[in-house]
């Protein structure tokens, strides 16, 4: 391929004699970078070693960062999958683009980042979970999984109809990524490629290979794992998130029925996933995951709260994290195929997450809350030639600005209605152009599973300020710098006041500007009637 490359290059300075008419345009195209966006699905940054290497080791992720830019204050407008990558897509506020949560449709009459792309002259592709309901526009080519997607013999949705893939998700994703690189790129155009993993989303499921390594290791209690809510409103007392009341042993951590059965535990849902293995999938699994459920059955009955707790997170950790390796393995897999093929250079490549996850802090797992957890989430760019290899990046990026700065990137101008800021100042080490001191947010999924109220929010780099504005009236304060746990609400404590009174001033310039102006309008007051959430 370094050869042909090589040829074409030769190529151009004899085709310019005879129709380099617009020569200056011809070689801005040709210099538009590729864009490779890999997003993960709740994986939070705490499990990312370019950011913590307590949990585990990611070394091709960390690649991304080590040979470009980690950024470290990335946050999503609205914690939950279909709404932050509608954000992503159209660079706009929830409550503009219409999908403010996983069950509301989302509107394709939507201007999408893509479809500007593909009609400036990109390739388009997207792998793997979108999670929209409905298929994307945009992309010349298309492979996703229908919803929520499955970790084993997945259904994929094509443009030539469904199709079921025996195998690991993780890996099948990527092998129709590279499959798509290596067989049907059109190498006179620049490409954009959305490379979508459905790890490591619940129900937390490795790869084969993974769990014999994964099951046997211990890892570090988060320091919020008992959390107690002491401070704090009734929105994080409420959330049906809990790893000792709300994670199943069953679904969540792979009990078989049979042995909750003898121990006289019954629960809501059933094996889920694990229902997906064929016969000889099923007999590598059962033989890891039975002998733990023996030996739990063994010991269950001298545990307390506290063990249960401690338990239950590290079987947690053990299958979520394992997921996690097949993800970086495979993101090696492509990375080494862009060097192999002589498009790193000129390739922008970017990983994140849809949003955060709890790893136990808070004594949770999920997302949505506006805690950092959740609100934060993964961020590493890579682009030799404009990024500095080894940068950490502290300003306060969000999801919402993707979308103008791949525009911006591909030279093509973003609509003036898009909400967010292109990240290329940032990228080109020019702080001094970047000006914003706070970020919006804003989640709606309530009443809905884990049980998460509604809230918006302020935050800067000092402070957060959450509205928890329905079923109650509740307002919090955190105060990062000193609290940068979130441990200590200090909302109604009389030395924040001024604090207090400046951040909702700024809060509310902040939802006139991306035009906020109502907690729930009528239009999602109905979807949510209809959908018999609300009476
Ligand atoms: C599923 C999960 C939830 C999760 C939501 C949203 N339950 O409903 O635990 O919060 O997705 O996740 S499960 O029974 O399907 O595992 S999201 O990433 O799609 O927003
Ligand atoms: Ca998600």
């Amino acid at each position: 391929m370094l050869k042909s490359n090589f040829l074409i290059l030769s190529l151009i300075p004899l085709l310019c004699i005879s129709s380099c008419s617009d020569k200056t345009s011809k070689e801005k195209k040709q210099k538009r970078p590729n864009i490779v966006f890999i997003m993960s699905d709740d994986h939070g940054y705490q499990a990312i070693s370019a950011y913590s290497d307590k949990l585990i080791q990611t070394p091709n992720i960390d690649r991304i960062a080590n040979e470009g830019m980690l950024f470290t204050n990335a946050s999503v407008t609205n914690s939950i999958c279909a709404p932050s990558r509608a954000v992503i897509l159209t660079g706009k506020h929830s409550h503009i683009n219409g999908k403010i949560d996983n069950m509301t449709p989302f509107d394709t009459t939507n201007v999408t980042f893509p479809q500007l792309l593909q009609k400036a002259g990109y390739q388009t592709a997207m792998f793997g979970k979108l999670h929209f309901g409905n298929n994307p526009k945009g992309f010349d080519e298309f492979k996703i999984l229908p919803g929520q997607g499955d970790y084993y013999n997945p259904k994929f949705i094509t443009q030539k109809g469904d199709t079921t893939i025996q195998g690991y998700v993780t890996d099948i994703t990527t092998d129709l990524t590279l499959d798509w690189m290596k067989k049907r790129r059109d190498t006179t155009k620049p490409f954009l490629l959305m490379y979508l993993h459905k790890a490591p989303h619940r129900t937390w499921m490795p790869a084969e290979r993974h769990y014999k390594n994964f099951t046997q290791q211990t890892y570090p209690l988060p320091e919020t794992l008992f959390d107690d809510y002491k401070t704090r409103g009734t929105a994080a007392k409420t959330a049906e998130m809990g790893i000792l009341e709300d994670m199943l042993f069953q679904y969540d951590l792979k009990i078989p029925e049979d042995v909750l059965k003898t121990m006289d535990i019954k629960e809501r849902l059933g094996a889920g996933g694990v229902n997906q293995l064929n016969p000889a999938q099923k007999a590598k699994w059962d033989s890891i995951y039975r002998p733990i459920a023996a030996n739990f059955m063994e010991n269950y009955g001298r545990m307390n709260d506290s063990s249960l707790t401690v338990w239950k997170y590290q079987r947690y950790m053990q299958d979520y994290l394992g997921t996690i390796a097949a993800v970086d393995e495979n993101v090696g897999r492509v990375l080494n195929y862009l060097d192999e093929e002589g498009l790193t250079e000129n390739t922008l490549v970017i990983y994140t997450s849809d949003q955060g996850f709890y790893l136990g802090e808070h004594g949770w797992f999920d997302k949505r809350f506006m805690y950092d957890e959740s609100f934060k989430t993964p961020l590493l760019i890579r682009w030799p030639n404009v990024i500095t290899p080894k940068t950490t990046e502290s300003e306060m990026v969000q999801n919402l600005d993707f979308a103008q700065t791949f525009l911006e990137a591909a030279s093509v101008s973003a609509p003036d209605d898009m909400q967010g800021e292109s990240l290329m100042p940032l990228l080109k080490g020019q702080t001094e152009k970047w000006d914003r001191d706070a970020v919006y947010y804003h989640y709606y999924e309530y009443p809905a599973e884990h049980a998460v109220k509604r809230h918006y929010g302020i935050a800067t780099k000092d402070f957060k300020l959450m509205h928890f504005y329905f079923d109650v009236n509740e307002w919090e304060l955190y105060d990062r710098k000193k609290d940068p746990t979130e441990m200590n609400n200090v909302y109604q404590n009389p030395a924040y006041a001024d604090t207090v009174a400046q951040l909702k001033e700024k809060l509310i310039a902040l939802r006139e500007k991306y035009k906020d102006s109502d907690v729930l309008s009528e239009q999602y007051i109905d979807i949510y009637k209809d959908k018999g959430l609300i009476e």
